[in-house]
């Protein structure tokens, strides 16, 4: 059976991984790790929890041996608009860190999962259909974290012949964690407007087409391109994956479908403007698809009516 680490574990991302994988491999066998202490949650609660510092090699190495890690899964980063207000930590916590938990993974053979993102593009990349292959050269600090943590994985698969494995995630939409500083984050904060009956000022232009996913998506994403067939895997370290393209102002009028009060304007926040203009509007993942089975299942509209369902039922709680 797997034993599994997952860093970054009460994240956006972490929070609906951990609770996915416990159900999968068994509570026991799923250690989830945080910068913080231990937060009061329920799925924190089931299960090991430890505090870490993702570029502490040695506090890693005792967790991996303590458990018998035999498989990584590093989430933890510092989101872009976050990265821009603070580039030496996000370097540190990006990039020492996953430099961190690369050695630790090497020396004790684990297995690695590497989230990429769209952020690891840039104003020079193709917007439209974004290839699997093409030009990388983002202007944030968090996108060269990304394109750079893509070039140390491939090159610990290359030189020490480590299984490792990621995707390059569209912005995530989620209803169990609040967003923490990322710049898609405008199409998670209206859900918690929206469902409050509270008019939301939007921090991106309305035409700012980007792609996203909703997250029960991307977590079996996740989990079934760490179960593919290794010999299926030629990009092996950083798919590109999407689900929906969108823009604010077609997301608007998906909720408003279903919640006809719902007022939004718009706010422009000029960083993460700036930061969403050098990503791509829809990347071409027909990579992911052919070498693994990728294929997403909810699209803007059954994503809207899931959000604001659970967010009416469940999301309340998050404060
Ligand atoms: C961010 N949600 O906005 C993250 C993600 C694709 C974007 O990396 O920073």
């Amino acid at each position: 059976m797997k034993r599994i680490l997952v860093t970054g574990a009460t994240g956006q991302i972490g929070s609906e991984l951990v609770p996915v994988l416990r159900d999968k491999y068994g509570r026991e066998n799923v250690v989830a790790a945080g910068h913080r202490r231990k937060p009061e949650d329920e799925f924190i609660d089931a299960g090991p929890y430890e505090i870490m510092d993702t570029t502490d090699a040695q506090s890693i190495s005792a967790l991996v041996q303590k458990y018998s890690i035999d498989t990584i899964y590093h989430l933890a980063a510092l989101l872009s608009a976050k990265a821009e207000e603070n580039p030496q930590l996000a370097w540190d916590i990006n990039m020492n860190g996953l430099q961190t938990v690369l050695e630790v993974a090497r020396h004790h053979h684990c297995t690695l999962f590497f989230p990429s993102s769209i952020g690891a593009f840039g104003p020079s990349t193709p917007p439209d259909n974004t290839p699997q292959v093409t030009i990388q050269r983002p202007n944030t600090l968090y996108g060269i974290t990304k394109v750079a943590g893509e070039l140390l994985c491939d090159y610990y698969f290359k030189k020490y012949d480590m299984d490792i494995r990621g995707v390059r995630f569209p912005g995530l939409i989620s209803y169990k964690t609040l967003p923490g500083g990322g710049t898609t984050d405008y199409a998670v904060e209206i859900f918690y407007a929206a469902v409050k009956n509270e008019p939301y000022r939007c921090f991106l232009k309305e035409g700012t087409r980007l792609d996203m996913m909703y997250m029960p998506d991307a977590i079996r994403a996740v989990i079934e391109l760490m179960e593919a067939d290794a010999r299926m895997l030629t990009h092996r370290n950083a798919y590109n994956i999407t689900a929906m393209s969108f823009t604010p102002d077609q997301l608007y009028a998906s909720i408003q479908k279903e919640l006809p009060d719902f007022s939004m304007t718009y706010e422009v926040d000029p960083i993460r403007q700036e930061i969403a203009d050098s990503w791509p509007h829809k990347m071409d993942d027909s990579a992911a698809r052919a070498e693994w089975g990728w294929q997403p299942e909810y699209d803007m509209e059954a994503m809207t009516k899931e959000m604001i369902e659970k967010l009416r039922k469940e999301g309340s709680h998050v404060t």
